[in-house]
């Protein structure tokens, strides 16, 4: 097992928020196998733009890295390609950052092809500029003269080409992988059939609720992985449920998210959020037995930056039978338990709730030449009455103002 010494820097008067997150890096790395043997806390008016942290820092944990003998130094922040070049020099081993140590977990956990291209994508727009970092010092050693390339970036050259030359052919890749998702959910609301997507920090319990909510509504089909790791859901699944004599929507399970979540896996993950961008509505899952309203706030910057702040959301805490209390948060919240399956059935409703609040009764004749329409209703509706008639099928159902539209020269009044 590879062995770390973490640093955070406190530059914001904030010494509890640092540990919180030191201890939340002690665990991304043990995702990673790396066992942390020292967390170093600085206190610091600002951060040193050639390390990072403080110069007399970087002697201290030299040292400590000799006493300790460990084989890297992850620091809790973005390092920025200088910062990261001056550490791996001075500090003479190998140096991580956050971004890079959540990358690595991405690359280890994703399946899909999808999941691959994403991370790879973003990992390499992550090197890219700390290449071209150490392009710049090379060639200024070199007098600056075009002409005067050494060896060394020659190869630095070649290996940014190489890298600009993959990002592209990976962004072609999304690209098509993201026209084929664009297609089915065309169909989808074509078919106008609503759909919610579960987000949140990860390891709040987005995969269980999955799991909870078809199984009290008596979907039998496959589960989903549910685990006490951190990102254990990469990609996304979606289930179309259905409460008995109601109408069905689209459940989707999706990315967790953490804090200081990089960026360039944010941008890279465009197409697996782009579920979350359509969505009709979210539900935003929260941890209620380890409850921290940092959680909260970091789903809440991240749906922002995706453009997703807009869309109706619902709160949801989950763990409900282990929870010490009830938190106290400003909006209201539904406290569910996925062991007990408390709750569950108060959710629902309140999903049924949200996707249906402007749904009316309405009166539709279709002709018997357009049976598809009324088996399109049977699968997506709650049909109230039929009646069969010489003319055709006369239909009592409720309709979403978006039905409305869509059937609307079969609308029929029956009051006349
Ligand atoms: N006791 C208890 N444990 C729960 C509950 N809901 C989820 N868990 C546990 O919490 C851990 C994380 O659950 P997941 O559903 O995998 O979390 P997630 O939000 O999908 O996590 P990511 O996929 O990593 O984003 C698992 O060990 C679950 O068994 C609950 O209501 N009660
Ligand atoms: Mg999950």
């Amino acid at each position: 097992m590879d062995q770390a010494i973490l640093v955070g820097l406190n530059v914001d008067q904030n010494e509890q928020g640092v540990r919180k997150s030191l201890d939340e890096l002690e665990h991304l790395a043990l995702a990673l196998g790396i066992k942390t043997k020292e967390k170093v806390l600085q206190n610091a008016k600002h951060i040193t733009p050639k390390y990072y942290i403080g110069s007399g820092k970087v002697l201290e944990i030299k040292k400590m890295i000799e006493v300790l003998d460990v084989d890297m130094v992850i620091f809790d922040d973005t390092l920025s390609p200088a910062q990261l070049k001056h550490l791996e020099k001075d500090l003479d081993t190998q140096i991580m950052d956050r971004s890079f140590l959540i990358m690595s977990i991405f690359a280890l956990r994703a399946q899909t092809k999808e999941a691959k291209l994403e991370v790879a994508l973003a990992q390499k727009n992550y090197m890219l500029p700390r290449l071209i970092g150490l392009g710049n010092t090379l060639s200024r050693q070199g007098g600056g003269t075009f002409n005067a390339k050494g060896p060394g970036e020659t190869k630095l050259e070649l290996d940014r080409r190489k890298l600009l030359r993959e990002i592209y052919q990976i962004k072609q890749e999304l690209e098509k992988i993201k026209q084929e998702k664009e297609v089915s959910r065309k169909k989808r609301v074509q078919n106008r059939i609503p759909v919610v997507a579960l987000v949140g920090y990860t390891n709040a319990g987005k995969s269980s609720l999955m799991n909870s909510l078809s199984e009290v509504l008596g979907h039998d089909s496959e589960k989903v992985l549910e685990k006490d790791m951190l990102f254990a859901t990469l990609s996304t699944k979606a289930k179309k449920l259905q409460k008995e004599n109601m109408p069905p929507f689209i459940l989707i399970d999706t990315v967790g998210f953490v804090n200081k979540l990089p960026h360039e896996l944010i941008r890279s993950f465009e197409s697996t959020l782009s579920d979350v961008i359509h969505a009709d509505l979210l539900i935003h899952v929260v941890d209620g037995a380890y409850f921290d309203p940092m959680q909260i706030e970091v789903t809440k910057d991240v749906l922002q930056s995706i453009d997703a702040d807009e869309i109706e959301r619902l709160l949801v805490l989950t763990k409900k039978e282990i929870a010490p209390y009830y938190p106290s948060i400003d909006d209201d919240y539904i406290f569910v338990s996925n062991r007990t399956k408390e709750n569950i059935d108060t959710l629902v409703d309140a999903i049924y709730g949200h996707l249906y609040k402007e749904s009316r009764i309405h009166y539709l004749h279709i002709p018997f030449d357009d049976g598809q329409i009324f088996s399109q209703l049977k699968d997506n509706n709650t049909i109230l009455e039929t009646r069969f008639e010489s003319d055709g099928t006369y239909v009592k159902t409720i309709l979403t103002p978006e039905q409305v539209k869509l059937y609307k020269d079969y609308l029929f009044d029956n009051k006349k």
